[in-house]
């Protein structure tokens, strides 16, 4: 068996394709002469592919313009002309010579990019050369999202993540066509971005995490660079403040936010649902419009998510309060706001974007936020929290929510979920990573492998070419990839892995 490709012989792609189907006859093998031929407004993601090709080709690859009156050289050609389906639509076809892909947008070059980069061995993905061949099996696809939003969500408040491993986890999220990257910013344990109007946020409330380790902050140059890596990959960021509560960190950092005006200690434990931020202050409302105001002035992308989960110890009165002024700040600011599905409990404005983190399918104030025209982005907690366990006893995760294995997290569509709630209300699908349990790079990879390529297929794919056993045979493929990535995913005993693969493995 071609290790990129299933039993069945069609190569082993997630998300699975709208169309794919083989040509026989029509392989492309990468030469010494191949070269990608990049329409002019594409030449950026010619040279993305170039970096992922060329460390194991050997090849040089060179990133030439292409000319569209022109029959394309040997290799590659990204094509840009009009297609249907949106920016992000594109097609693969081959004539023996050149794989050509075509989009109507530089965006959707690099979903098909992705999707060529899964056509090609998985040893494509190593750093050092290999032995190739490095054949395009012959294949036309004809590919486009279902859903508009596809995101991950990372948590750096409860652990604090370096720059580095935010741009892998980046990495990793592209290989699955994900266009969203949410941070959740600021939580009880430490606020992450340093907000140059309130500095004791990040001089102060970013110096601890859970456990009482060192935290640690994103510089405004930083975050810049997270959201410029996130760019080139068309990857949107789309930052959290969360409020009123899981904001010990910032009144820690701020006794004059806090009720009583007296400081309260920092955090480094789990519980949740115990700070707030008062309603009746003025400072409150300073200081969240300077926040957003920042925040926003530093985040190309059009949202701004603004929290508003499990504020416990603020009245009804106050969270509506701070909900209406939240909402109308981040729109002066020119953002579309997100709250957590809480928020349409409250005066929900409706422009904004309501985040389902429930774990029944009993939900009336999304429905009812649905019915008014607020879109819906689905992370029902029990199907796509990566932080969730696997099994009982697992080494990392929590369990409040159940126990999630890959065929759980695969096993349910975003557009029948919650009755009432349809594909017209549903903007995508999230898989937020909490990290009250994950420290470490390798431990978002555990988490995250195989949970996150299933959940990114469930926003992408059309549910009719969605099927398990298939997703089963293609998780097996691409289990070397994620070894040649170096990904120590979790091996799920619902997948039949490769031998010496995954955490906890002896190397091959
Ligand atoms: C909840 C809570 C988070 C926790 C997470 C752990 C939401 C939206 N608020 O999800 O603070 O970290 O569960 O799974």
């Amino acid at each position: 068996m071609d290790d990129a490709r299933t039993q069945a012989g069609l190569p082993a792609v997630i998300p699975v394709p709208a169309e794919i189907e083989a040509i026989v006859g029509t392989d492309v093998t990468l030469g010494d002469d191949a070269v990608i031929a990049a329409d002019p407004n594409a030449v950026g993601v010619g040279e993305y592919l170039a970096g992922l090709l060329r460390p194991a080709t050997g090849l040089a690859l060179p990133v030439v313009v292409l000319d569209a009156a022109a029959p394309a050289g040997p290799g590659i050609a990204l094509r840009l002309t009009a297609l249907p389906g949106g920016d992000e639509a594109y097609g693969i076809s081959t004539d023996g010579r050149t794989v050509t892909i075509t989009a109507a947008a530089a965006e959707g070059l690099f979903r098909g990019v992705q999707t060529l980069r899964q056509l090609l061995p998985v040893t494509i993905e190593g750093r050092e050369r290999v032995a190739g061949p490095w054949t395009v099996p012959g294949v036309r696809v004809s590919d486009r999202p279902r859903f508009a939003y596809r995101g991950v969500m990372l948590d750096v408040a409860r652990h604090f993540f370096a720059v580095a491993d935010v741009e892998r986890y980046i990495d990793q999220a592209a290989l699955y066509k994900v266009n969203h990257l949410h941070l959740h910013l600021t939580d009880d344990q430490g606020w992450r971005l340093e907000i140059a109007t309130w500095p004791r946020l990040t001089a102060y409330g970013a110096g601890t995490e859970v456990g009482g380790g060192p935290g640690g902050f994103y510089t405004r140059d930083d975050y810049r660079r997270i959201v410029g890596y996130a760019a080139e990959r068309f990857i949107t960021v789309v930052p959290e403040i969360d409020l009123p509560g899981h904001t010990n960190a910032a009144l820690a950092a701020y006794p004059e936010l806090t009720r009583d005006g007296v400081a309260v200690p920092r955090y480094t434990g789990i519980e949740v649902g115990f700070s707030s931020l008062v309603a009746d202050n003025p400072r409150t409302y300073r200081f969240l419009d300077d926040v957003f105001g920042e925040v926003a002035a530093l985040t190309p992308g059009p949202y701004l998510h603004l929290g508003g989960d499990e504020a416990k110890n603020t009245t009804r009165e106050e969270y509506d309060q701070i909900l209406v002024r939240a909402q109308q700040m981040v729109r002066a600011h020119g953002k579309t706001p997100i709250g957590w599905h809480e928020a349409a409990e409250g005066p929900l404005d409706p422009s904004t974007v309501v985040q389902f983190w429930g774990t029944t399918r009993d939900a009336p104030e999304v429905v009812a936020a649905a019915g008014r025209g607020n879109r819906v982005i689905m992370s029902p907690a029990n199907l796509t929290y990566l932080d969730m366990q696997y099994a009982p006893g697992d080494r990392l995760g929590l369990h409040w929510a159940g126990y999630i294995e890959v065929d759980d997290a695969y096993g349910w569509d975003p557009g029948d979920y919650l009755p009432g709630v349809a594909d017209e209300h549903v903007l995508g699908v999230e898989s937020p990573l909490w990290t009250e349990t994950a420290a470490t790079a390798a431990d978002l990879d555990e988490l995250a492998f195989p949970r996150l390529p299933v959940i990114a297929e469930v926003g992408w794919s059309p549910r009719t070419a969605r099927d398990w056993s298939s997703m089963r045979d293609r998780l097996t493929a691409h289990a070397a990839r994620w070894d040649a990535l170096g990904i120590a995913y979790y091996r799920s005993p619902r997948v039949d892995w490769p031998v010496a693969s995954g955490a906890g493995a002896p190397p091959a």
